[in-house]
């Protein structure tokens, strides 16, 4: 029988021996950081550690945090750890304000992503006889070239098709017999409603697999993509200054996406103290890449919230399990003292059957007080047959929002196909509190 993983050897690795792993390639990182980085000779120096005599992972957490500023202030090429002759690769995240942030891959970290994301969809399912629809956007973003990699290592066809031109999409997917979808969940809902309306039925496709990511989206979210598009959704995350995709993936027992903890070293913090939590607590996470060469990057602040499983998956990887990210400590939106993140909202949007899932939360501030509006399409049906029940019908959203998350939230219901449709990661909020215009 063939194997069930793509690395067994490191993906079903006893616990005890994967920490000891970890603390041998951590040690060397930290050499070669110290050796060839600045800000981290600065750092170690700081957390008085000798990186020459480390040996127990619990020391890691004396080194100061590294964050999406370090990265800005070295812009472009200041972190990187080897000369710019042995970096085959570029890529660049924008932020919404300063400097985007720039990271860099040897030959040996391209071969590095593409075995992980090799490694991300075999567990997913994906097989050499998979046609893999690539709708990540391909360029800077490391979304379409970091799934390519992997994918034509594992031996499946690729379809480049990148992100836009959704008919044309639908076209190819169906004459070429796309068995996997790769591109974020929000373009994915966008593909099933143009596919819809443009007659096709997704359960006559081969398409069976979508790998999701770039965005949170809620299991809410995951069924109406499964039932929309007749397929299995796993999730992926990762973040450019990591790696791209394949920092953590699901398998298909889809609870929890496994860290790939032999190439990373995960922590979860609070985000206010920066202290690590006790095991199983939502927090920060924070991660340490300890087999990179261009830019190894030592305790990067993630802003993404979650908590860690350590116990043995089902599936019998061993490889910690990170909760579906919800949320960033910078989406929380703080409405009149109160916290709320946009996925709690979608969570109880996703349960109400008569609308679209399209949303938009618009937040303002009138007369010194914060309101929270949403935008919300309801079906073609809905609008056309319950026009006079409408104003009912927003109320009682707003009453499950309010036993939700406890604020009153205006829902504003909409025409089908009013709300801005995304190709990449989607836009949920805009803050007019911040200057934001539509
Ligand atoms: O989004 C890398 C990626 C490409 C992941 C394709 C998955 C698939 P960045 O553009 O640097 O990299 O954005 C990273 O996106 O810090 C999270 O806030 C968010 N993110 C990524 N994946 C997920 C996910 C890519 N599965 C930022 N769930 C991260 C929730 C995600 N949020």
């Amino acid at each position: 029988m063939a194997s069930e993983y793509w690395e067994e050897d490191y993906e079903i690795m006893p616990r005890e021996e994967l920490l000891k792993l970890q603390t041998e390639r951590l040690k060397h990182t930290l050499v070669r950081v110290y050796e060839n980085v600045e800000l981290y000779r600065i750092k170690i120096d700081e957390s008085g550690l000798d990186p020459y005599n480390f040996n127990s992972l619990d020391d890691l957490k004396n080194i100061p945090f590294t964050t999406k500023d370090d990265l800005r202030l070295n812009y472009p090429f200041g972190m990187f750890a080897r000369p710019m002759r042995e970096i085959v690769r570029i890529h660049s995240s924008s932020g919404t304000t300063g400097n985007p942030t720039v990271v860099g891959y040897t030959k040996n970290d391209v071969d590095l992503w593409g075995n992980l994301i090799a490694r991300n969809l075999y567990g997913a399912g994906v097989r050499e006889e998979d046609v893999i629809h690539n709708s990540y956007g391909y360029g800077l973003f490391t979304g379409g070239l970091g799934l390519h990699y992997g994918a034509e290592l594992l031996g499946a066809t690729v379809i480049p098709v990148s992100g836009g031109n959704t008919e044309r999409q639908l076209k190819v997917m169906a004459d070429f017999g796309s068995t996997v979808l790769c591109c974020t969940p929000s373009y994915a809902l966008y593909i099933a409603e143009v596919g819809n309306e443009i007659g096709i039925d997704f359960s006559k496709l081969p398409l069976r697999i979508g790998i999701l990511g770039a965005e949170p989206w809620t299991e809410e979210m995951r069924a109406e993509i499964e039932s929309r598009l007749s397929i299995k959704a796993i999730d992926i995350y990762g973040l450019s200054e990591i790696l791209g995709p394949g920092v953590s993936c699901e398998c298909l027992e889809k609870n929890g996406l496994h860290v790939a903890e032999d190439h990373f070293i995960i922590e979860i913090v609070d985000p206010l103290t920066g202290k690590k939590l006790p095991s199983g607590q939502r927090g920060e996470m924070v991660f340490t890449s300890i087999s990179k060469e261009g830019i190894p990057i030592i305790r990067y602040r993630t802003r993404d919230l979650s908590t860690l499983d350590t116990a043995v998956c089902p599936c019998g990887r061993t490889h910690a399990r990170m909760a579906k990210p919800m949320g960033r400590t910078d989406d929380m939106l703080i409405i009149r003292g109160v916290n709320v993140f946009p996925s709690q909202i979608e969570e109880v949007l996703m349960k109400v059957k008569e609308i679209e899932p399209h949303y938009l939360i618009v937040v303002n501030r009138k007369n010194y007080l914060d309101n929270m509006e949403l935008w919300v399409e309801v079906s073609e049906d809905i609008f056309s047959e319950k026009m006079n029940e409408l104003e009912a019908f927003e109320s009682s959203i707003e009453h499950k929002l309010y036993s939700a998350i406890g604020i009153h939230v205006d829902v504003k219901l909409k025409e089908p196909k009013t709300i801005k449709r995304s190709i990449g990661k989607a836009k949920r909020v805009l803050d007019k509190r911040k200057g934001e215009q539509l």
